[in-house]
């Protein structure tokens, strides 16, 4: 269910491009009330006036930067795809197989605004040149995928999508496709062979999806949130868009930003780019009674833990970067004094341990080895030499050592949870003489 914490009342269009439809009971915004709120607008405006030249370039000066936690220019990837009628038509693909965990800020956008995610995929076709498109939606998601299938019946009916879409004589049509129930699905490359009913093995990157992606063709994949934009990016302008933002980031833009863990009241709001992590805490109404923040994750367990200090800093891309996290999803996980560190890394590597396509040796080999000797630490029975272990398995996966970013991402939060609280895992060493071995001692030695 929603956990949107704003009122209606309070989202206005000019400072909530994506949420200020959403109503607070949490009801399906369906056709007549979306388009009653200026629904479909943008592809009215853009289809008959603008060429995808234009929109492109919109997106670029607006600097959308891909709300999955990549970060890369929106407007660029779109650059990728060829031009031309003559050229092979490819197709726009959104990844909505959100599976990061502590991440649930796609799943309010697909249960209740299902027709901006449509309206941001028809631009997104018009300006790749694709007739067609595929919402890769997460399997575990049915009241997403139920809401969906209505919607795009009711577009279709409406001739939002079909032949001559609002007599533009542009023709785009879409299919929703469930996943395959694995976190791996999510990385754009094994999206694109799970859709093609191959197995979800990454591929390597160049070519990008933009030159060769879906049955060889110039496909794009956007996440849910940064479609979900585009449509009013291209309804009020680039420096409408930027200018959301003000000063606080580079970055232009709302993000939906969101927090979880041991605080009052968890929650998702949209806000403008950069928004201290302090401004969310206090938003969820701080820590739980008799508890203090440790540490926190910025956006999903494939980032790096920050500290306490690090609330200061502005939650946008660059900067989080900078202070050697990502921002990946922008949904905070927080981690009070009481919580473990070991455990808590331990739990998140047996999640990509288990995730992991197995096509690559540091990954496949090295998440499982990594939580095994987690799991030691944990039970308090390590051995001397396992943190430094960890840490030459966590380089080993570092980026560029392996096809795709999952087992980079797994280790940011080892090795950040390492540097930030050492004497945590050496207090999981087992003393001299203690016998850790895991196997049975024969009886008869
Ligand atoms: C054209 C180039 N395109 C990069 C494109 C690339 C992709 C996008 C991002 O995601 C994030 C991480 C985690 N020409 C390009 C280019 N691109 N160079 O830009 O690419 P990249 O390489 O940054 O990585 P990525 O593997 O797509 C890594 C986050 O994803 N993550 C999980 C997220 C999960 C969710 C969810 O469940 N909803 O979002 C895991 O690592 O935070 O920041 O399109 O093609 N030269």
């Amino acid at each position: 269910h929603s956990q949107l914490r704003q009122a209606a009342s309070e989202r206005q269009p000019e400072t909530h491009p994506l949420t200020w439809r959403l109503r607070d009971d949490g009801a399906v915004i369906d056709l007549d009330e979306y388009v009653a709120k200026d629904g479909y607008a943008a592809v009215r405006q853009v289809l008959s006036h603008q060429s995808p030249e234009e929109v492109i370039e919109t997106l670029k000066t607006a600097n959308v930067r891909g709300r999955g936690g990549g970060g890369f220019s929106a407007g660029v990837k779109w650059s990728l795809t060829l031009k031309g009628e003559d050229l092979p038509r490819g197709y726009v693909l959104c990844n909505a197989d959100e599976m990061e965990p502590g991440t649930f800020k796609d799943r309010l956008l697909l249960e209740q605004l299902p027709h901006l995610l449509i309206e941001g995929m028809i631009l997104g076709g018009y300006a790749n040149n694709a007739r067609f498109g595929y919402i890769f939606l997460r399997r575990e998601y049915v009241e997403a995928a139920r809401v969906l299938t209505r919607a795009l019946e009711e577009a279709r009916a409406a001739g939002w999508l079909g032949r001559d879409i609002a007599g533009s004589g542009f023709d785009f049509d879409l299919a929703l496709h469930t996943g395959a129930g694995r976190y791996i699905c999510g990385e754009e490359t094994a999206l694109i062979n799970s859709l093609e009913g191959r197995r979800a093995n990454p591929r390597s990157k160049p070519p990008f999806p933009g030159q060769s992606g879906a049955w060889g063709k110039p496909s794009v994949v956007n996440n849910v949130e940064t479609l979900c934009a585009v449509p009013a990016v291209l309804r009020h302008g680039a420096q409408w868009y930027q200018d959301l933002s003000g000063e606080r980031s580079n970055d232009g833009g709302t993000k939906l930003y969101g927090i979880s863990g041991r605080v009052k009241r968890t929650g998702l709001w949209e806000l403008p780019m950069g928004t201290r992590g302090g401004e969310l805490l206090d938003r969820a109404g701080g820590m739980r009674d008799g508890l203090k923040l440790k540490a926190w994750l910025p956006g999903g367990g494939s980032t790096g833990f920050l500290l306490p200090e690090h609330l200061d800093l502005a939650l946008d891309f660059d900067t989080i970067a900078k202070a050697g996290s990502r921002l990946g999803t922008g949904l905070l996980t927080v981690v009070a004094n009481n919580q473990s560190m070991v455990s808590l890394v331990r739990n998140l590597e047996a999640f990509f341990a288990r995730e992991s396509c197995g096509w690559c040796t540091p990954c496949r080999d090295g998440l499982p080895w990594a939580e095994k000797l987690l799991g030691a630490l944990e039970r308090g029975e390590g051995e001397p030499g396992d943190i430094e272990l960890l840490e030459r398995l966590a380089a080993d996966q570092g980026p560029g050592k392996t096809f795709c970013a999952h087992a980079p991402g797994a280790a940011m939060p080892l090795t950040s949870a390492i540097e930030y609280f050492r004497e945590e895992f050496a207090e999981g060493i087992a003393p001299p003489g203690w016998d850790t071995r895991l196997d049975p001692v024969p009886v008869d030695e």
